[in-house]
């Protein structure tokens, strides 16, 4: 049964199905390969399972293009071993929620095959435009609009057919469906309902702040010397997406079933994630911002620009985000999704000497703020980036479009490697490591991408065996959240807000003050004299590093104290 806001409490676990685990020995991981795993995610003490799309697809963007919502994958499986599943997670106390891919469907889904027709009445179900006025179509700059796609090159892609273009904000291959259109929305609600009736949970929606564009369809600003632009403020968060979030709220029963409902909405400020939140407005329960993930990139520039991430501006964006939805609304937290660098990596320190601490601090970090945690695979095993050196490694079409565009513009081979190395979605892709045995126990037969070369230390029965593990540390940090009412409604207060290795931060409910401190630095930290609330007589609750009473931290301990 589905308690109202029971998501508040709980713990979400992604699964990226195709690197997970494979049953079959193709090299690519499958439904029936989680199915043997759910064991292992019941032993960490997660409450849900978000699965990362499974439905029919190309696989042009691994699953996230998808040719008939209503069927599996062959590569993943079948129906009914996503009912097995199901009934698996089910019966150990467990809940699925299913990705939600409505912005776009893949070029091959029967919709988009039909709308290719002029005359056909599904022609209005995509964003069918003619070329610009004075154009051929084809031509040079001849697309309606100057939008970059997010994969690179033109946004729109020209269809002989009918010598009209068609929009596409990710691959040519992803055409975005035209919401304005009420017959898609009912379509999109009817296939949301078949997936409740069949028993699962929730949904995680992609993109979902794209469903409704900014109208006029106006140009973006190029760059100089550039064709394209990322002109995401000309499309994003549209004037009817509230309206479009109610109208599915009820005609799912999204609140009324008791459904996790959570939005990606990368571009979302604070106040638009406020009202979407606000169960008064009967819209999601949270949504992934991507603020604090874009904080260690260039100003104006893109993911691929890197810049140093500064502490004090990474915390201060959090406790901002804490603030601002306190009381209305509901965070979601997470450091690592498919899309992004491995977690250890990028905020921690993937050295050997700190990979295992560094990780369990970001751990208690994030999961002692207020919101729902999310775990994404191998993040509870410390698994870092990938060490490709090759282009030819990389397999994520933005990684590789990427490339492509960046050569041609005559960036440095070297500066784009670089970015690549740093930011490749393939860095999250690799498989999971579960033993040391070949391919990291991953596959009997050759895994679609390479299997990181540091799985003989880095896996899951070293983890599992390990109490000091960072596998058994956030085992704990979920079981506090099941244990402690502080830590899901505790309200949030950050403390040495400038501090440049501290991150310090209280939380607090009625007469319980949490205390967390962390050294977010591979060098030791004093706490300032008189800094932090008096701990004497306070109850350590989870700590990386034992003593855990001095004022001074060694690199990456942390500290989590409950007062009263
Ligand atoms: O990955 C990103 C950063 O480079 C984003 O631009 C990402 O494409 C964006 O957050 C949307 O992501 C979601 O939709 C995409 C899909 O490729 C991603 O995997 C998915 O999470 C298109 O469906
Ligand atoms: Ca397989």
């Amino acid at each position: 049964a589905r308690e109202p806001g029971w998501w508040r409490s709980a713990v979400v676990y992604q699964i990226y199905p195709r690197s997970f685990a494979d049953s079959n020995g193709d090299g690519i991981g499958d439904i029936p390969g989680i199915t043997a795993k759910v064991d292992y995610l019941a032993s960490l003490g997660v409450d849900v399972v978000w699965l990362s799309p499974v439905y029919a697809s190309p696989q042009d963007d691994n699953g996230y293009d998808i040719s008939d919502y209503e069927d599996i994958d062959p590569t993943f499986g079948s129906l009914a071993d996503l009912d097995a599943l199901i009934a698996a997670l089910h019966a150990r106390g467990m809940k699925l929620v299913m990705d939600l891919v409505v912005n776009h469907t893949s070029d091959e889904h029967a919709w988009f095959q039909e709308s290719r027709d002029p005359a056909s009445p599904k022609r209005d179900w995509y964003w069918w435009r003619a070329a610009r006025e004075g154009s051929e179509p084809g031509a040079e700059w001849a697309e309606p609009t100057n939008w970059a796609s997010f994969f690179s090159g033109s946004a729109w892609q020209l269809d002989e057919r009918s010598g009209e273009y068609y929009l596409h904000l990710f691959s040519r291959k992803q055409p975005d469906l035209n919401w304005e259109n009420p017959e898609v929305r009912q379509a999109v609600y009817a296939m949301m309902n078949r997936w409740v009736d069949r028993g699962v949970d929730g949904f995680r929606m992609d993109v979902i702040n794209l469903i409704s564009k900014q109208p006029g369809l106006a140009d973006g600003e190029a760059a100089p010397g550039r064709r394209f632009a990322p002109a995401f403020e000309r499309f994003a968060n549209g004037p009817r997406l509230e309206e479009f979030l109610q109208e599915m709220n009820a005609a799912v029963g999204l609140d009324a079933r008791h459904l996790l409902t959570v939005g990606e909405m990368p571009g979302s400020t604070i106040e638009l994630a406020r009202r979407v939140t606000d169960p008064a407005n009967a819209e999601l329960n949270m949504v992934f911002t991507f603020e604090h993930v874009g904080l260690d990139a260039q100003p104006g520039g893109t993911k691929w620009d890197l810049a140093p991430l500064h502490l004090p501006v990474l915390k201060q964006n959090l406790a901002s985000w804490q603030e601002g939805l306190a009381g209305v609304g509901w965070n979601s937290l997470y450091w690592d999704n498919h899309d992004q660098p491995r977690a250890v990596s990028r905020f921690g320190d993937d050295s050997a000497e700190f990979r295992v601490v560094s990780a369990k601090t970001l751990a208690t970090v994030q999961h002692l703020h207020q919101g729902t945690p999310y775990v994404y695979q191998g993040e509870e095993l410390g698994m870092t980036n990938t060490q490709f050196v090759d282009i030819s490694s990389y397999r994520d079409i933005e990684s590789v479009n990427y490339h492509a565009e960046a050569m041609s513009l005559g960036l440095e081979a070297e500066t784009v490697m670089r970015s690549l190395a740093a930011r490749s979605r393939d860095n999250a892709r690799t498989p999971v490591q579960w033993d040391d045995t070949s391919h990291a126990g991953f596959t009997q037969g050759i895994p679609w991408l390479p299997v990181n070369p540091n799985y003989v230390y880095v896996n899951a029965a070293a983890a599992v065996a390990d109490e000091d593990s960072t596998f058994h540390h956030l085992r704990r940090l979920i079981a506090l959240r099941h244990e402690l009412p502080v830590v899901v409604e505790g309200r949030f207060a950050l403390l040495l807000p400038d501090h440049e290795q501290l991150w310090a931060f209280t939380r607090t409910l009625g007469e319980q003050v949490l205390l967390v401190v962390a050294n977010c630095s591979s060098l030791p930290a004093t706490v300032p004299a008189g800094a932090l609330p008096d701990v004497t007589g306070a109850r350590l609750l989870l700590s990386t590093h034992p003593g855990a009473a001095s004022a001074e931290l060694a690199p990456w301990e942390s500290r989590v104290h409950l007062v009263g």
